[in-house]
């Protein structure tokens, strides 16, 4: 009864594990353009893939960010300066890749740059604390995917879109959930438009990785300046440990982040350059065991995970 199964099982696993493992040829002729390529998740695969071959366009924010990592990369990869909530930064940017890539068109777009917003609980923020993750992560994304869509369609080539796991379940007050939410949105309607043109859209949705440039202590000073500028009625309701309980739960949650972000970067690029691109990649133990789950769960066992570590009122 159970061993055909379980060579059914192992079968499946074994086509799973095979079809995986088909890559693509030529890579050297593949032009793949990345954001946020400053530090993290992007300046890693902007490296990993110059390796391979692959000819990298890499959008940084700052200049300094874009000089390190042309020194620690070929002569192949190529630099722009590019902050994606600027529409005109975003069109010369377009233009830039259009005279590169020429004909051929545009092999991967890697949607990577992303902020974290102002951190804090939200009833001590504003509009304009939301405004600003939404611009960079969310509407800033759609703004350089739509921008080069149709370099895209030239190429039958890949979009690859950083989500994260706050977008399957949101953990974070503040903006960040919030635009992550929407990315997953964007890109599953993208998804199903662009099918037909031969485009494939992956998510790959990171669990709880420290990237090493989150600066703590400027997340500190910030959430200390919300507190004192809160009306003093509202202090009261929270309770003046809050703000340390907080600080301290904050601190948790990013060093208990992993720091192999490789497992990330492989994600990426096995969605650029394999012949059989996941629809969606969830990077990390936490993602796949505990988050993913989290998120099918019902929503008031889901509720109790998440309050476990955070301040209470007192
Ligand atoms: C923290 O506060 C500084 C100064 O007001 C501001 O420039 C910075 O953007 C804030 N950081 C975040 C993540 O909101
Ligand atoms: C982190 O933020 C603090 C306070 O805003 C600032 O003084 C410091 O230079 C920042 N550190 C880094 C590495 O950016
Ligand atoms: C990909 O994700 C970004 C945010 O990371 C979003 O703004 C963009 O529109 C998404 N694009 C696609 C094709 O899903």
């Amino acid at each position: 009864m159970w061993l055909p199964l379980l060579v059914v099982l192992g079968l499946l696993l074994l086509f799973r594990w095979y079809r995986q493992r088909q890559i693509l040829e030529n890579l050297r002729d593949k032009y793949v353009f990345i954001t946020g390529c400053d530090s993290g998740f992007g300046n890693l695969l902007a490296k990993q893939l110059d390796k391979r071959g692959v000819r990298v366009l890499a959008a940084c924010l700052t200049e300094t960010g874009a000089e390190s990592l042309k020194k620690e990369s070929s002569s192949r990869l190529q630099t722009v300066i590019l902050d994606v909530s600027d529409s005109q930064n975003v069109n010369s940017a377009g233009q830039w890749v259009s005279q590169i890539v020429g004909e051929r068109g545009l092999w991967g777009l890697v949607n990577n740059a992303g902020i974290s917003g102002p951190v804090a609980p939200n009833g001590w923020l504003k509009k304009d604390d939301f405004l600003k993750p939404l611009n960079v992560n969310l509407l800033g994304m759609i703004d350089v995917t739509l921008t080069l869509l149709p370099l895209i369609k030239r190429a039958h080539g890949r979009i690859v879109n950083v989500s994260s796991i706050l977008g399957r379940i949101a953990l974070t007050s503040g903006g960040y959930s919030i635009s992550k939410y929407g990315v997953e949105a964007f890109s599953d309607t993208l998804r199903r438009e662009v099918m037909d043109f031969g485009i494939r859209v992956s998510i790959v949705e990171p669990g709880g990785f420290n990237t090493g440039i989150i600066n703590l202590s400027m997340h500190e000073k910030n959430i200390s300046e919300k507190w004192e500028a809160l009306p003093s009625e509202t202090k009261m309701s929270y309770g003046e440990k809050y703000k340390e309980k907080y600080i301290q739960y904050l601190r948790m949650a990013i060093s208990s982040g992993s720091s192999k972000i490789f497992k990330v970067t492989n994600c990426m690029e096995h969605a650029l350059t394999a012949y059989y691109p996941w629809t969606r990649y969830s990077a990390g133990w936490d993602a796949k065991l505990l988050f993913i789950p989290l998120s099918y769960i019902p929503t008031f066992i889901a509720d109790r995970v998440a309050r476990r570590n955070l301040p209470r009122p007192t």
